[in-house]
């Protein structure tokens, strides 16, 4: 079997001198004739297609080694950025052969067992991060997430900058955070994810997730691309709650559509390292995005994958009540939809905020626009009002 990885290239050779310069690279070969390099033939790369700005190469299997995302990412995203007769190359997807993909166990938690624990089945689930992304002390931090909760959300997540500050110790957060949340629930019945950003160094990190656990997190966060993708893998096989993924950094070098690597690769590395829940870009928000990798990436995350789990893509950044639609209509039900901004922005607050982010999905799911459901849901008239001014 092999590893089929596309990419995009511009470059002064011939496309097809480019591709054989990355099956080279890549494999086995350098700069130079190597007398030894027959001895390797059977791991060297070919090129599959080569045309126009595309080129697609097979990996053999054999170059892999199974359960070693770092490795993978070394082979099909490697030295070849940095050559020189490449002008500009981006990595657009990698489809790896069941067995490496079965290397990995993908999510413990996945959309169906994420819902189960939520109760929450017919409908987006419906975020927020807590702002100020930081500063505020643990006992602040649960106030602002029961206010969310008693508005409805059934996910706060920490921001992805909060990790174990002087001004906010970890333990101290969810310890109140979850203390408050399980008061809303006993008074209202609403049950909601409390996401804690444990990342941190791969040493501690598995330490770190058990400790708020045990402090009662019922979810854990970490940046993939800061952390890595080996410190997901060992969360997701040593931890029994699901985990959300941010992927902060991958602005450097997602968004440049001719240069660097798509977040297809990422998310279906995400899904085979053990994410439940993966940011993949809203359809209409601050961040720039490409709504077509929005498809891709939806569709890496929840299509049937050799039974690994589905995992919930997370449209965010910038989304308000206001601009809800458009990404239910690209992720459609299984998906997360969340505001920072968007909810404690909210002229009546946090929980005004959170209604009108409930109400903008109501809206969705009854095929009703906004604007006609605002009619009758004040929070959202509210807020619709608010950031159309
Ligand atoms: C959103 C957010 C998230 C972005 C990341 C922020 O806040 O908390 O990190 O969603 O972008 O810090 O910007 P707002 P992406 O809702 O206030 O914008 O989801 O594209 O990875
Ligand atoms: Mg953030």
């Amino acid at each position: 079997m092999e590893v089929i990885a596309k990419y995009y290239v511009e470059t002064d050779l011939s496309i097809e001198k480019a591709a054989e310069a990355i099956a080279a690279e890549q494999s086995t070969g350098t700069w130079t004739e190597v007398e030894r390099e027959k001895l390797t033939s059977d791991l060297a790369a070919r090129v599959v297609r080569a045309e126009g700005n595309f080129a697609y190469i097979a990996f053999p299997e054999e170059l892999f080694e199974p359960g070693n995302i770092p490795q993978y990412l070394s082979v099909v995203a490697g030295n070849l950025f940095g050559l020189g007769d490449l002008k500009k190359v981006r990595l657009l997807d990698v489809i790896f052969p069941q067995t490496l993909v079965l290397a990995h166990k993908g999510p413990r938690f996945g959309i169906k067992e994420a819902r189960k624990i939520l109760g929450v089945f017919d409908r987006p689930l419906v975020g927020t991060i807590i702002k100020p992304k930081v500063g505020l002390s643990p006992e602040e931090t649960a106030v602002v997430a029961g206010q969310a909760v008693r508005g409805g959300l059934d996910l706060i997540k920490d921001d992805e900058t909060l990790t174990d500050q002087s001004f906010c110790p970890i333990d101290e957060r969810v310890v109140a955070v979850m203390a408050e949340l399980s008061k809303v629930e006993d008074e209202t019945g609403k049950k909601a994810f409390y996401a804690v950003n444990v990342t941190c160094g791969a040493e501690e990190i598995l330490d770190r997730a058990e400790d708020v656990i045990g402090c009662g997190a019922n979810m854990v966060m970490v940046d993939v691309l800061t952390a890595g993708f080996s410190a997901l893998e060992v969360l997701s096989r040593g931890v029994k709650v699901p985990i959300h993924v941010h992927r902060t950094m991958h602005g450097a070098f997602t968004r440049d559509r001719h240069h660097g690597i798509s977040m297809v690769p990422i998310s279906r590395l995400v899904r085979m390292a053990g994410g439940t829940n993966l940011h993949t870009g809203s359809y209409l928000g601050k961040m720039a995005g490409d709504m077509e990798e929005n498809d891709q990436c939806r569709d890496a995350l929840r299509d049937d994958w050799y039974g690994l789990r589905p995992v919930f893509p997370v449209a965010s950044g910038g989304v308000h009540p206001g601009n809800v639609r458009p990404n239910l209509e690209g992720y459609g039900n299984d998906c997360i939809v969340q505001a920072g901004g968007g909810v404690h922005g909210h002229p009546w607050g946090t929980t005004g905020g959170a209604r009108a982010m409930v109400q903008a999905v109501e809206a969705w799911k009854a095929g009703s626009s906004a604007e006609e459901y605002a009619k009758s849901h004040k929070e959202l008239d509210a807020a619709l009002k608010f950031w159309s001014s």
